[in-house]
């Protein structure tokens, strides 16, 4: 349905103010009928006698979000924010925005560039445009510097703030908060301002904030964020801009800033980020489920105050919900909650969070003994040992005491969930919440729907994921789900290459070059080798791992055979001091002597073939996953890469890395290695299909 402009603002008279309401949704982001709205309404404002002042404000309790995302990298069309925001400077009438709800990006440049800001004491502001790759390209790293500071400035842009509104007051970016209605107020207060008089002030000409800055704060920021930004383009332009703001006249300022914004838009960074924004909101749908209304989540019951329950008890509480934490024994309990109070403590003594919010959530997390205490809620998820005979005894005693209604989901990693579900009445009830540690850390959450689950516990799953403030994505009940599965296949192309000629850190340094914070071996270090030797021991007893394969690489077993466990020994694929690794020289004779046992030819290779081999196989592994059905679409793997395993954002995900590349070349180095190794290296279809389409992932 195409919007008019004089729809997507419309206007009002009232006691003699001009209203002009933003309805655009679904978030009012300036599309272009909205930007021609807005000049159109403007203009009627200034020129209708009896208007003796503007409000802006949005429809439906929202401000506006920003720019209209989808309309970057496309042709312009209709006039842009710049010259809206230029028009309400020039007004001779004072402008008011009245913000509820967000006002994001270009909605707070554009209430920037108003006389005042009155908000609802609710409402949020912010400008976030770096997360997509970009930066305030209408003036905001300008008029933001002028209004708060250049440190400020620095703070809330770089760090991409949703600042609430009274902390905004503070801030000097809002004039006024109201706990009202923020129309009424904002009208009140322009009606006050007129009775003062003008001249209406603009954020664009104050000087006081810009005066006496010290150049060595933009340098300072530069250096301790080095490392960070590596590989992005925004957070250097954006210090630029605001280092302009303290030194260029206003409208050189903007000039700059207009310029910078343009580098940004032109980098693969920003497409790769907004790809990201896009397949996030993406994956949160499921398909197929049109109609089918989530059930209410108010109380959840997690069974094991371990780490991980803890954790998932944490990111719970945080949210508001009711808690009840079961484990065995009293003690086992009251470890569990020492460990959630420490975790907090830290999060306090760091200043993410605040004591009050501390107590709150720690107020509703109770520790309980008898699974009784589950008769009423409306989710358990259970963090128990992973065996599938524990999880059977679990599941029965769910089945017997909770409410009809009541989803129970685990958070196995490894074991298949219709399996889980046929020991209840209801296994359509029965789904996997695979959680991520640190639990109330890590922002993905694999939902894993088994052949036997409702939709409507699917659905109610991911809106609960959504609660929680996590990203989710769907997965299939398949090895490894998605996450795992990929690192598995990829993993063990490093130990392959481990065999071809590289090392550890070699592979590990060439992962980090290309942007993960960390490589794969000083991983499997941290988390310790010893858990995955005996699992691999038990795997290749019963038959299910040939460790004579020519593919498998024994040093890890070699490794954990001298007692050298990872970090928690000193050595590992590393030696340490502390958590300071340093790469081992002597385990390249470790390695030589496999490759030798192997009949595989040692020889030197560049950083680009590891980056190519490692990232193949994760993308054919992501196409087969998406092939089979396991996730809904390529994006959803991104998704899951970015925000659970570490995968660099401003490269938007394996699958759009390989659509960057062409999905055609990524194919061909398949072919490559499958003609070299063909039981590894068996191409995915949908991969050769696109490949052949010529064209990106079409799912
Ligand atoms: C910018 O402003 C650049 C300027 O400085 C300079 C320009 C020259 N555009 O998140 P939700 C869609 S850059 C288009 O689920 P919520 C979204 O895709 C912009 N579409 O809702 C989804 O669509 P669908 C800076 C947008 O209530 C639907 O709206 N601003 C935009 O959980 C609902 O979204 C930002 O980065 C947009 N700007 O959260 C703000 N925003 O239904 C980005 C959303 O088809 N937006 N959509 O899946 C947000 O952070 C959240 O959407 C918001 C609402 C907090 C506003």
């Amino acid at each position: 349905m195409t919007i008019k402009p004089e729809d997507a603002v419309r206007y009002e008279l009232r006691d003699g103010v001009a209203l002009l309401t933003i309805d655009f949704p679904p978030v009012n982001a300036f599309g272009q009928p909205m930007r021609e709205g807005m000049m159109l309404r403007l203009d009627q404002a200034v020129s209708d006698p009896v208007a003796e002042a503007i409000v802006i404000v949005g429809a439906h309790d929202r401000f506006i979000a920003g720019a209209d995302i989808r309309e970057f990298g496309k042709p312009k069309v209709g006039p842009e924010l710049h010259q809206i925001f230029e028009r309400m400077e020039q007004s001779p009438k004072p402008i008011v925005a009245a913000i509820d709800g967000h006002a994001l990006g270009g909605g707070l440049e554009c209430a920037l560039a108003a006389s005042y800001r009155v908000a609802a004491s609710r409402a949020k502001v912010g400008l976030v445009e770096i997360n997509l790759g970009l930066l305030p390209g209408a003036g905001g790293t300008q008029r933001l510097t002028r209004l708060a500071g250049p440190q400020v400035a620095l703070d809330l842009i770089l760090n991409a703030r949703h600042v609430p509104a009274p902390k905004a007051k503070d801030l000097g970016i809002i004039d006024a908060v109201t706990d009202g209605d923020v129309t009424a107020a904002a009208i009140a207060f322009a009606k006050a301002r007129l009775a003062q008089g003008g001249p209406w002030p603009l954020a664009i000409e104050r000087t006081d904030k810009i005066q006496n800055v010290d150049p060595r704060i933009f340098e300072e920021v530069r250096a301790k964020n080095a490392k960070k930004w590596t590989g992005l383009v925004a957070p250097f332009e954006i210090v630029k801009c605001i280092e302009a703001a303290t030194t260029l006249p206003p409208r050189d300022g903007l000039a700059f800033e207009r310029e910078a914004f343009k580098v940004c838009l032109e980098s693969p960074v920003r497409e790769a980020q907004i790809h990201l924004f896009f397949a996030e909101r993406a994956a949160a749908k499921v398909e197929g489920s049109d109609g089918v209304k989530p059930r209410t989540i108010k109380s959840v019951g997690i069974i094991g105050a371990g780490t991980m329950g803890g954790g998932i008890a944490m990111s719970i509480a945080n949210a508001g919900l009711e808690v009840k934490l079961l484990d065995m024994s009293q003690e086992a309990i009251d470890a569990g909650l020492a460990r959630v109070r420490k975790n907090y403590e830290t999060s306090v003594s760091r200043g993410s969070t605040t004591q009050d919010k501390v107590d709150a959530a720690l107020g509703r997390i109770d520790g309980v003994l008898d699974y009784q205490a589950f008769a009423d809620v409306d989710l358990v998820i259970e963090a128990v040992f992973e065996s599938i005979e524990v999880k059977h005894d679990v599941f029965t005693k769910l089945d017997a005491v909770c409410k009809p209604g009541a989803i129970l989901a685990s958070n196995t990693s490894a074991l298949n969930i219709d399996r889980i579900a046929e020991v209840t009445k209801r296994p359509g009830d029965v789904i996997g919440l695979h959680f991520f540690s640190p639990a109330n850390v890590m922002k993905l959450l694999e939902v894993v729907r088994g052949d036997l689950a409702s939709m409507e516990t699917v659905v109610s799953a991911m809106a609960f994921a959504k609660t929680l403030g996590k990203v989710p994505v769907l997965a299939g009940t398949c090895f490894g789900f998605i996450g795992n599965r990929i690192l598995h296949r990829y993993g063990s192309e490093a130990d392959v290459l481990l065999m071809e000629g590289a090392t550890p850190s070699q592979i590990d340094d060439a992962l980090k070059a290309f942007g993960f914070p960390m490589g794969i071996y000083l991983m499997r270090d941290m988390a310790g080798l010893d858990v995955s030797y005996r699992v691999r021991r038990n795997k290749a007893a019963v038959g299910e791992l040939d460790m004579n394969s020519i593919f498998y690489n024994p040093i890890a077993d070699r490794l954990c055979e001298d007692g050298d466990y990872g970090q928690k020994t000193g050595k590992g694929y590393y030696a340490y001091e502390g958590r300071n690794a340093t790469p081992r020289p002597e385990l390249e004779e470790k390695l030589r002597i496999i490759s030798q046992e192997k009949g595989i030819e040692r020889k030197p290779m560049t950083d680009e073939e590891i980056v190519w081999r490692i990232l193949s196989a994760m993308v054919n592994e992501g196409a087969k996953i998406v092939e089979e059905g396991y996730a809904q679409r390529a994006s959803d793997i991104d998704v899951a890469y970015a925000f659970g395993y570490g995968f660099p954002k401003y490269r938007g995900g394996p699958m759009f890395w390989a659509q960057q590349q062409g999905l055609a070349t990524v194919f061909a180095k398949v072919k490559e290695y499958e003609a070299r190794y063909p039981e590894r290296w068996k191409p995915a279809k949908h991969l050769e299909e696109r490949a052949q389409a010529g064209a990106g992932w079409n799912r």
